[in-house]
Order: structure tokens, then C-alpha cells, then sequence
């Protein structure tokens, strides 16, 4: 199996004016693409990879081969990560999620709005290249910050939602002002696939 990046489920301009097009161009076919070739260069001589779902090779990083471990965690998370970031995003969306995981959210951090502060918060905080990610760890949600392109199944926490803090995620429009971009992400959060992710998420913590 060679991965395949994904089309992007919508327009390059579909996220303005939150995202613009120009990012969504470069992020999508520059940056992605290349997570994907890179990944696919790692696992090519190892034909008994060949079948594993990306998620797959992260999940289970330790029982890898070792000249690879570090070029799949880099490159298999990238390519896994943008997968996920094109479809939680979507043009008219934002709003509040609802029905069983807004009950989470406000179970396991108060309320919908602060839940919103702490995602930003520690996005704000992070510093250097990485992602903030909502996460299912065993039996609850958590905030949580990585570096690089590490990903939460590397550590067998399942990722629900997640903001890229790269640089090339938002410095065309917003410059040096993460927060900025940092809050006008929620304008394009898409509810209703973050909501299908922690339906997965319980799963994934149940097999
Ligand atoms: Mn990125």
C-alpha cells in the first residue's frame, strides 16, 4: 500500500476569511504531500509494513523496525495529523458541539467556554512547532500539547481534535500573532466530525 494524501474536502478558499486560501494551498499540496512521500520512502523497504494503516505504524512506533522509528513518527505523524485537521475544519461551521460529547466537555472541564480558554491557552503557551490536541486518555478528555509532528497514538491516547501550531499553519495571514489564529479557529471547528472522532475514541480505548 502507498499512501495517498487526501483531497481536501472543500475549496481552498472555503475557510476564509479564518484561513486563507494561500495557506490552505500550500499546506494541502506543499507540507502534507511531503509528510506523505516521506513516509512512504521509510516504510518501502519493509514490505511487511506495506499493508498497516498510517494510525496503524504510529499505535505501534516501539515494535518497528529502529532505522525508521523516527521518520514514521515524524512523517507518518504528519501525514495522519493533516488528514485529520482538513476534515475537522469545515466552511460554515463553528458553533458549540452537542448531544454526549459536549457532556464530556463539560464534565471533564467545566464548560464549553472554558474548555475553549485552556485549548488556547496552552496553544498560546506551546513554544515552538507542534500541535494542541483534545484527546481521549483511557476515560476522559484532555488538553494536551506536542511537539513536532508527534501524535497522541503514540502514546495509545486516541486524537479527537487537534490545531496545528506550525508556523506554516497561519503565519501568511497572521504573522507572528498565534492567538490571533488561535481564536479564529473556532470559527471553522467542524462538530460534527470531532464528534464522530470521539465516538471512535471510545472505542479505540474499549479494544
Ligand atoms: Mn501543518
Amino acid at each position: 500500500m502507498t499512501h495517498e494524501i487526501a483531497p481536501l474536502p472543500y475549496k481552498y478558499s472555503a475557510l476564509e476569511p479564518h484561513i486563507d486560501t494561500e495557506t490552505m494551498k500550500v499546506h494541502h499540496d506543499k507540507h502534507y504531500q511531503t509528510y506523505c512521500d516521506k513516509l512512504n520512502a521509510a516504510v518501502s523497504r519493509y514490505p511487511e509494513l506495506a499493508e498497516m494503516p498510517a494510525e496503524e505504524l504510529l499505535v505501534n512506533i516501539d515494535s518497528l523496525p529502529e532505522d525508521i522509528q523516527d521518520r514514521v513518527k515524524n512523517n507518518g505523524g504528519g501525514f495522519v495529523n493533516h488528514t485529520m485537521f482538513w476534515e475537522i475544519m469545515g466552511p460554515k461551521c463553528g458553533g458549540k458541539p452537542t448531544g454526549a460529547f459536549a457532556e464530556h466537555i463539560d464534565r471533564d472541564f467545566g464548560s464549553f467556554d472554558s474548555f475553549k480558554e485552556q485549548v488556547i491557552d496552552t496553544g498560546k503557551k506551546f513554544f515552538g512547532s507542534g500541535w494542541v490536541w483534545l484527546v481521549w486518555n483511557e476515560d476522559k478528555l484532555e488538553i494536551a500539547a506536542l511537539e513536532n509532528q508527534d501524535s497522541p497514538l503514540l502514546v495509545g491516547h486516541y486524537p479527537i481534535m487537534c490545531i496545528d501550531l506550525w508556523e506554516h499553519a497561519y503565519y501568511l495571514k497572521y504573522k507572528n500573532e498565534r492567538a490571533k489564529y488561535l481564536e479564529a479557529w473556532w470559527n471553522v471547528a467542524n462538530w460534527q466530525e470531532i464528534e464522530r472522532r470521539f465516538v471512535e475514541a471510545l472505542k479505540f480505548a474499549a479494544r
